[in-house]
Formats: C-alpha cells, structure tokens, sequence
C-alpha cells in the first residue's frame, strides 16, 4: 500500500508554550478528529503547521518539535509570525474565507496578503518534496492550500495529488470577484481529484473553470493543455459508530445528569459553534426572541444553551461579532428572564468532549442556522448521539448538510419568522415524528460515515489517477508514420475516420472561413477513389454545409456527430445507436434520491433512467424534487446527456448520438485490415474510445487523448495522408 502524505494547516497536534514549557495537544475542530483513525490505519504522513510561530521558538527546539511529531507520523512546517498574520489570518480568513462564504463586502483584496499565500504554498511545497518518497500519494486539505496541487505537481509531475475542499465553493458571477481566480482555478487542477461536499459546488467550480480558462469536459472531467481533473462529490461523514457507542457511555450520562440537575424539567436548545459570521449566530438569537415574544406559553419552560468556541478573534470582524453575540444575549435574558430562570445560557470556550456529547443527548432541539456552511459536522453528530431518537434538528438549507439530511426542520436563516416557527414546531413535534424523522436520517449518516468517505475518495483518486497516466499521447515518430505507412499499403481493406474542423483545417474566425481548399479536397478524392479504402469524414458541422462543401466527392460523411450519416456514394439518413457509460454516476445520485424519499423507484432502460415518485409523499417529495434535479443537471451539465422531467418522474437519456458509437457502426461492416482515426477535440475523445486495439489513433495539437499519437498541426496530418497516396 503506497504511503499517504495528508497536508493541512493544521496537525492532529498542537504545540503551545504554556509556563516556559512545548505542550502538545490534541488539536480541536473537526477534520484533525474525523480523519486521525483512517490516517492510523495505514501507512501515512501528516504534514501541516504545529500552531507556533517560529519566533517563539527557542534554539533546538524545532528540532525537538520534529522528533515528538515523528512518533505520532506528523511533520511540521515552521512559519514565521508575518507568514501566519498575513496567510492564516490574512488571506485564507479575510478574502477566501468570507469570499467563499458569500461575503462579498467583507473581502480584503490585498496584493501582500496574495503574496503571503502563494509564499507559504512555496514554502509548504518545498517542505513536502523534501519528505515525499516513490509512490506517495498526496492528499491536500481545504482552502489554505489551493495552489498547492500545481506546486506539487511542477516539482513531481508524475505525482498522484487528491485536493478536498471542506467550504463551499461560490457561485461563478461570486468567485469571479476575486482577482487571483484564475491562478487559484489552475492551482487546484494540479490535482488529478478535487473533491466537494455537494453538486453544487462541483457545478459551481466547473462553471468557473470554462468561463475563466475556457477548460470544459463532460462528466466532471477537466481538460487542461498537459493533464486531466475530475471533479466530485464527497459529502464528509462523522465517526457515527464511535458518536453513537460514546453517547451511551456512562461519562456522557454523568454530564446529562450533571446539566438536567441545574436545568430541571425545561425543555432544552443546544447550539454548537465556532465564533464566525458564516454560522448565522445573530439570526438564532433573534429568531429566539421572536419565539418567546411570539409563544409565552413556552416561557420558563425552555432554556437555550448557545455554546461558541473562540475562533480567529485576531481578526476585528470576530471580535466585534463576539461583542454583538454578547449584547444580544443580554437583552434577551434582560428582556424575558425572571429570578430562577435565564433564557440563554452563554458558553464562550470550548468544552470537553464528553460534555458537548452530553448537551447534544440531552437537547430536545438543535438549531443550526448557517448562513452558509461547506458541510456542518454538528449536525451530524447530534443525530448520531440520539440513541432513542428523540430530538430535533433545525437546520439552515445554506448547509451542505441540509442536501443529505432532508427530514430535519429546513429554514431559511434569513427569515426570522421561519425560524422562530420553527422553534416552535420542534417543541411541539410528537414524539413518534421526531423518531421518524431521526431514524431516515441516522440511516443514511451511518452508511456514508468518515471512513467511507475518506475510502471514497481515496479510491477514485486511484481511478483518476489511472486515467490520466498514459493518457497524453507522445508526438508521432517518424518510426511510427513509417509503419502506419506500411500497414496501410499492404492492407486491402482501409478505413480512415477523419475530423475536419482542426483536423484537416485550422480554425476559422467563423465557422463558414473554414471551407475545404483545393488541395485538400483533392487529396480526400485521391485517397477515397482507391476501391480499398473508405474515406468517412466524421464531423459536428450540419449536413448541409458538409454536402456543399463535399457533396461532389462521393465519400462517406457524419454530421452533427453522428444524428446524420451518409455512406459512400449514397444518401444522407438519420442514425442510431447510443452508449450507456454514464449510468453509474446518474444512479448514485437517483439511489440518494430514492434512499430519502420512500415510495419512489428507478426506471432502468438500456439507454436511459428515469426516477418516478407518484407513490411518495407529496408533502416530502416538494421540497426535494429541484435538488434532484439541479443534481442531475450538474452531473449532466456540458454532457451527452439531457434532463427530462414528465409527470411525476424525471428522465436523464442520451441527448443526441457520439462519434464513438457512430464510428461503431463503420468498424462493424467488415473486417478492415487498417483503421485510422484523426481528430483534435473532445467529441474526437469518444471515436478514439470506440476503437479496437489494433487501430491506429492521432490527436491534432499536444493534450490529453485516449489517441495513441498527437501530431502538431493540420498541415502535419495532411502530409501524412500525402505519404499514403505514395506507392
Ligand atoms: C469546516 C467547514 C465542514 C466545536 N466546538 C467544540 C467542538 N467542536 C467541533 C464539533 C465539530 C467541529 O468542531 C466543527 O465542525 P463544523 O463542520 O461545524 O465546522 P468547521 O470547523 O468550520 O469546518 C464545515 C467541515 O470543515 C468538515 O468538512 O463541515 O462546513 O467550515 O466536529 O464537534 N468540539 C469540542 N468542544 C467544543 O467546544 N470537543
């Protein structure tokens, strides 16, 4: 098993000086806990920085930090002061940070905060080729690092890098905003995988990609000039096994009998947050208020425990917001509290594990309400501690949680009113709902938990991996022409599939310029007029155009990639013949689709899938149909492939014919001694995929191709046809 080198800011471990002395703790938050068992379970390495600036460090005492990380498989990166102001706090908190989160207006576009972030993605390269062995793989964390996979990849070109992005990547008219997107997008493509909590924001980073590199694809795949990406989906999970086995211990029943004894019979509301803008705290609170102003009945009777873990308050923006946290608390408990009873209970510090596991047992309601959030791991591990399955959750639909856990109280963190229904809604909720609810959700939670997600995605960064390897041609030889030649002159049986537009012509500035000159359609004559071979020009352009411009040589042509055929010296007609290859994907997202809504079913046909919900409940199914379909139509998007949605189903088929399986049908009508394929894009992709082995493959122009050859230009292929007519 190769080795796995994890990059992060931050380690499993941080080293803090407390009374002269290195301390080293276990690191708080949710990706050093969720990924420290897969880490352990197999031969690996954690790069990131230990939480100290190197200016407080002592002589020797680097040195000392490595050898103690060592023991736990981690390797630290040192930064100086200025490098952890100016990328932690500076660029990754004050631009991406609140840039990604749909912040626009809290954004800083400093050019020496960017500098601060390319410096440390510098420093955090060389650090790492300086550790990687033969065979590494690398796995790179989060937004600190997004040039990292391109970093790595010019010093260790072979290298098989996974990028995963744990925020939400914003919409295209957001990311545009940001001066730097452009490096930023060809940074990530450094990676063979870039993973994302949910479509949306594949789609989102796909979107961006084609419209400010101008790379498209098909299926998640990314095309740049030297190398391929895939880009999918992988919603984190939680340690469910382990939250669920801790919650039943009895030091988690000793923290609920240690609160219930101070809260008494109320009714309780747990949030847990760390201090940022993006967690919606302030519309809670005053959602919460609205609540007891609205439902007095509830008064005395329920208590709200609103913890927040300290976060970033280097950064002004958190200290004012702690401050404003703070006040409304205030007026909430000076507005509605009496003596004995305090409506919010405020916690600002982080608390031990077994008292957050404690607080989520034991609340009757948690409200998440995020402005926006990547994911939202809380969620998640409140679900996982309810044994008996009693408690509800509110959660905000800005939430890539909210995509997987549709039978919690979905709001809208911006509208108070909602909220404050809500509130009211989960105290009211019967208990048989609450279990209902929880199990669907508890269910799904437990299936795709952390290891499986860390598994998945290590699995198909092996996947992706594979096709990228071999999957730039190497320039044609004149070794190989040569054979190619020979092969052709002995063979009786010929067939040559040809792309026109790049591949025997440059491109135009429009399309109507790139009309055939005389050369080249004497020599398409010279060659198809020899009773061996079969000349087909297989092309996107309409019939018409192709029948005025070749309509006087009697060749066989595709238009429109495969909708019209014409055989050699006989009439246009209409073709069939369609590829299934992308079902699997389409059937993850309907199997979703038909895991949370019971009574729903997949249609399989051979060349399309439909998913029918006429038996479920309308009332569930409303508010999931549009995410489905945004689903498939991310997954689809720049695709083959078309969205249908009838009466109470929605189909995905084949939009129109491929090359590929128009190719099919040539290759299929005899038994040809020598088969050529030439093309120069990505609909070519689908010919050169359809070939046998045997066949011979050319791309026009360097890229990534399944052809076996590229060669530079038309004018190279056209001297290369040139060569065959040579007898
Ligand atoms: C990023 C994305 C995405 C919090 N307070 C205490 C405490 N925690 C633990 C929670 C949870 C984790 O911290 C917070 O996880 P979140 O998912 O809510 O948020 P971020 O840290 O912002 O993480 C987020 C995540 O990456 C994973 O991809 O979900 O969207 O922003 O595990 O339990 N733990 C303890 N005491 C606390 O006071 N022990």
């Amino acid at each position: 098993m190769s080795r796995l080198l994890i990059i992060s800011n931050r380690l499993p471990l941080n080293v803090e000086r407390k009374d002269g002395e290195l301390h080293f703790q276990p690191s708080l938050g949710g990706l050093a806990t969720a990924l420290g068992a897969f880490y352990k379970s197999r031969p690996s390495l954690w790069i990131g920085w230990p939480g100290i600036e190197q200016e407080k460090l002592k002589k020797g005492e680097e040195k000392e930090i490595e050898a103690k990380l060592a023991e736990e498989r981690c390797y630290p990166v040192f930064l100086s002061e200025k490098d952890v102001d100016d990328f932690y706090f500076g660029f990754c908190n004050q631009t991406i940070w609140p840039l990604f989160h749909y912040f626009p207006h809290f954004v800083e576009y400093d050019p020496n905060l960017w500098q601060a972030y390319q410096r440390v993605n510098e420093i955090f390269a060389d650090a790492i080729v300086k550790v990687a062995k033969k065979d590494d793989i690398f796995w790179v964390q989060d937004y600190h690092f997004m040039l990292l996979p391109r970093l790595i990849r010019d010093r260790l070109p072979k290298a098989t890098i996974g990028f995963f992005l744990h925020i939400p990547f914003p919409s295209y008219e957001v990311y545009r905003l940001l001066p730097w997107r452009q490096e930023i997008l060809e940074g990530l493509l450094g990676a063979n995988l870039v993973g994302f909590h949910t479509h949306d924001y594949v789609w989102n980073f796909l979107d961006s990609n084609r419209n400010l590199l101008g790379y498209g694809g098909s299926m998640g795949w990314v095309t740049t000039p030297d190398h391929v990406s895939k880009a999918d989906v992988f919603p984190i999970g939680i340690g469910y096994e382990h939250y669920s086995s801790i919650a039943k211990s009895p030091e988690v029943d000793a923290e609920v009998k240690k609160f219930k004894e101070k809260l008494g019979d109320r009714k309780v509301i747990v949030s847990v947050d760390r201090l940022d803008y993006s967690k919606g705290i302030p519309n809670r609170l005053e959602a919460y208020g609205l609540f007891l102003e609205k439902h007095p009945e509830y008064r005395e009777k329920v208590v709200f425990i609103l913890v927040i873990g300290p976060s970033r308050i280097k950064v002004q923006r958190y200290a004012d917001l702690k401050q404003q946290i703070e006040e409304m608390v205030g007026t909430i408990n000076g507005r509605f509290g009496t003596i004995g009873w305090v409506p919010v209970e405020y916690l600002y510090s982080p608390i031990p594990y077994h008292a957050l596991l404690g607080l989520y047992k034991m609340a009757d309601v948690c409200p998440i309400t995020p402005l926006r959030d990547g994911m939202n791991l809380v969620a998640k591990e409140y679900l996982a501690t309810k044994i008996d399955g009693k408690g509800v959750l509110i959660l905000s639909e800005m939430t890539g949680a909210a995509r997987e856990l549709g039978d919690a109280i979905i709001i809208n963190p911006n509208n108070i009113e909602e909220i404050a229904q809500a509130f009211a809604d989960a105290l009211a909720m019967p208990e048989k709902e609450q279990i209902e609810r929880n199990r669907a959700m508890q269910e799904r939670i437990k299936l795709y938990d952390i290891s499986r997600w860390a598994k998945d995605f290590i699995d198909k960064l092996y996947e992706a991996e594979k096709i990228e390897l071999g999957n730039v041609p190497e320039p044609m030889p004149d070794t190989a022409k040569n054979e190619l030649s020979g092969q052709f002159q002995k063979a009786q049986k010929r067939l040559l599939l040809l792309d026109y537009d790049g591949t025997l012509v440059p491109f135009a500035k429009t399309p109507e310029e790139a009309k055939p000159d005389a050369e080249l359609l004497k020599l398409l004559a010279e060659l198809d007029n020899d009773v061996r071979t079969e000349v087909v020009l297989i092309s996107g352009r309409d019939k018409n155009t192709l029948e005025q411009w070749f309509g006087s040589l009697k060749m066989a042509m595709v238009a429109e990639h495969g909708v019209w055929m014409k055989a050699k010296g006989g009439d246009w007609e209409m073709m069939a013949g369609l590829s299934d290859k992308w079902k699997d994907e389409v059937r993850f997202i309907l199997k979703l689709a038909v895991d949370r809504i019971a009574g729903s079913l997949i249609e399989e046909k051979d060349y399309s899938m439909a998913w029918h919900y006429r038996n479920a409940d309308p009332r569930i199914t409303e508010r999931h149909i549009r995410e489905i379909v945004n689903d498939l139509l991310n997954l689809t998007a720049n695709s083959n492939l078309k969205v249908l949605e009838g009466s109470k189903v929605v189909e995905v088929k084949n939009a129109s014919l491929n090359k590929g399986s128009t190719a099919q049908q040539w290759l299929s009508r005899q038994n040809w001694g020598f088969v050529l394929a030439i093309g120069d894009d990505v609909t070519d992709e689908d010919l050169f995929q359809a070939l046998p082995a045997s066949a011979w493959s050319i791309k026009v122009r360097p890229g990534v191709s399944a052809a076996k050859f590229s060669l530079d230009s038309p004018d190279d292929v056209r001297a290369l046809l040139k060569e065959l007519m040579v007898k």
